[in-house]
């Protein structure tokens, strides 16, 4: 495990499709491939306070949202 994880790559891993965007369902299975059981209440919680930061809510995290997340 490296001591800090690199944003952008760690963006690449959730990001299964490719697409540029985390969903709530790529996001689960990402923290599901780490090892880790997320709740629907923090997907809500880390969904909605990364959202809300370039205002579309769209429900997805692009990359500029999960940087600013990320530097929380
Ligand atoms: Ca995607
Ligand atoms: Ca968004």
């Amino acid at each position: 495990m490296p001591d800090i994880d690199d944003p952008t790559a760690t963006f690449q891993e959730f990001d299964r499709d490719g697409d540029g965007y985390i969903t709530r369902a790529e996001f689960t299975l990402a923290m599901k491939a780490r090892g880790e059981e997320v709740t629907t209440a923090e997907l809500d919680s880390i969904f909605k306070a990364a959202d809300e930061r370039d205002g579309d809510v769209d429900g997805r995290i692009s990359l500029a949202e999960f940087l600013v997340a990320w530097e929380k």
